[in-house]
């Protein structure tokens, strides 16, 4: 398995909801490294660049007004098998789907208020890193770990 690295949006809801420790931890439980992290207030220009796949739907304009609402904390993080693995723990789309013990499957509540984004493949994964960050804020180093015990 080769290590990915792969994009996350905590969303709007999720801060208003005090959700962010919440979900931070359950990526570090699963082994992600953090390699970058900032709060920002999503602008629609990025927020319509990030979501240009789903241009012309009927839940396109009330997505981009939900991601533009409040502050989002955006993130890069890295892991074997780091895409499908953050697919996995996020859950589906629709949190009456999610299964429990995934973030949207515990912690949402509607579709439409979804609480976190997660890259589906490499290249969306290096498009959407792309957009949110410069290359000098994600921060590369090595796993360590087995170090520390
Ligand atoms: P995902 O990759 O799981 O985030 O799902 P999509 O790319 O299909 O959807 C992006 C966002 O659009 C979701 F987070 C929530 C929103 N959405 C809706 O509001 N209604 C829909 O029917 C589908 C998606």
């Amino acid at each position: 398995m080769a290590i990915e690295r792969t994009f996350t949006i905590i969303k709007p809801g999720a801060l208003q909801r005090r959700l962010v420790g919440e979900i931070i931890s359950r990526f570090e439980t699963k082994d992600f490294r953090i390699l970058a992290m900032k709060t920002m207030r999503i602008s629609l220009e990025i927020a319509e660049k990030h979501y240009s796949e789903h241009i012309g739907k009927p839940f396109y304009e009330p997505l981009l007004k939900y991601m533009t609402s409040d502050p989002a904390v955006v993130m890069v993080l890295e892991r074997e098998n780091a895409i499908p693995s953050l697919r996995k723990l996020a859950g589906a789309t629709n949190p009456d789907s999610a299964e429990p013990g995934t973030i949207r499957g515990d912690y949402g509540v509607t579709t439409k208020k979804n609480i976190v984004h997660a890259s589906d493949s490499i290249e969306t994964a290096v498009r959407e890193i792309s957009i949110f960050f410069k290359p000098e804020e994600i921060i590369n180093y090595s796993d360590s770990l087995k170090e520390w015990y």
